[in-house]
């Protein structure tokens, strides 16, 4: 589930973003996707915007914003709250499915499995419900994977997966991507791509899977195994993290990258999510495809849109040539936040 990134916003907007950012985050617990783009869409306009936007027909003037947020931008404006969020805070079902949504790796479905057999606390569960390995590492683990993780830690723990993996091979690279390359001063995850000049994805595999990972795993920094998605095809590990004399297991990725396809998944990576889904969207506008192994042309697609071919690969190398075949100018990671 996706989080928002802890900046402190101290422009003119800056209640009303506060505000709309809890609201968001509640539609996140309930999986509205739809509802969240439209208000990080609103939250983006405002943070730009120069001077306090105090009534409805302010709001409604400025780009990324309709009706239903212009009204309720004008009610945080003049009262300094919003009733929906109010309300959203006191309904205790909605409470006990917002805690069980954020157990790692349950979704809405699970959690209103939960909710729905009369579980009311994560103790509960730990004690009577029936469990995965997984889930059970997600209550235990709870607080730890829902705090943010400061930038410096981020840093240290790609610090320690880039020792050892020059230990096995120095040619490897670690890059830290995700909210951490975009800048963010806290992170939910660390993300390290991992790379080497040269090198595809079996190579890829077989030293991270079979060397880097039962040396991390047995010096005591890899703390859990957490399995990947169905759609899983090897590229990935999941897991959990600890550095040397800490207690906070963090959540990480390791994301195993062919050097043919980095800029493409430095793109897919850094995000952030509602970035790459322009990108994604302008490609298709040119008759292009873009995804996280690259960008490619002639497509086909039939008359629903549906891929009839592949296409051919234009470029997955390289970050910036990405951009440029695309007509879009540079976005340094920090800018990359829609
Ligand atoms: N990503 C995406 N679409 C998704 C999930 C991820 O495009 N549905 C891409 C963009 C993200 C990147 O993968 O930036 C990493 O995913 P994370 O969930 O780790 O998100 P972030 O690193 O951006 O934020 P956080 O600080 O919460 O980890
Ligand atoms: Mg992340
Ligand atoms: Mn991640």
């Amino acid at each position: 589930m996706q989080k928002h990134t802890a900046g402190t916003s101290n422009g003119p907007n800056a209640t009303t973003i506060t505000i709309l950012q809890q609201m968001a985050d509640y539609y996140g617990q309930t999986g509205d996707e739809w509802r969240i783009r439209a208000y990080r869409k609103a939250i983006a306009t405002l943070r730009n915007h120069p001077t306090k936007v105090s009534t409805r027909e302010e709001a409604l003037a400025l780009p990324q914003i309709g009706e239903r947020l212009a009204c309720k931008i004008e009610e945080i404006a003049t009262t300094n709250r919003l009733r929906r969020l109010d309300n959203a805070k006191a309904e205790p079902t909605d409470q006990i499915l917002q805690t069980f949504m954020q157990v790692y790796g349950a979704g809405l479905a699970k959690a209103s499995e939960w909710v729905a057999q009369g579980y009311k606390t994560l103790d509960e569960l730990l004690e009577k419900a029936s469990l995965s390995e997984n889930q059970k590492i997600g209550i235990t683990h709870y607080e730890d994977f829902n705090s943010r993780i400061p930038r410096a830690e981020v840093e240290q723990h790609g610090a320690v997966v880039r020792q050892a993996l020059h230990k096995i091979d120095p040619a490897f690279e670690v890059i830290a991507g995700g909210s951490y390359r975009r800048g963010a001063a806290t992170s939910g995850d660390i993300d390290c791509l991992i790379t080497r000049p040269d090198t595809g994805s079996a190579h890829l595999r077989a030293v991270i899977l079979e060397q880097l990972v039962p040396t991390l795993a047995a010096t005591g920094f890899l703390v859990a195994a957490l399995a990947a998605s169905g759609k899983d095809d090897g590229s990935k590990w999941h897991g959990a993290s600890c550095l040397l004399g800490r207690k906070s297991w963090r959540r990480i990725d390791l994301l195993l990258v062919p050097s043919d396809e980095l800029g493409a998944a430095l793109i897919y990576f850094t995000g952030n999510d509602i970035f790459n889904r322009s990108m994604r969207l302008l490609a298709s506008t040119k008759e292009m495809r873009l995804n996280q192994r690259g960008l490619y042309k002639e497509c086909l697609r039939g008359y629903g849109r549906e891929k009839l071919s592949e296409g051919t690969l234009v470029e997955g190398k390289d970050e910036k040539r990405i951009f440029e075949v695309l007509g879009v100018p540079w976005r340094v990671p920090e800018h990359r936040i829609c």
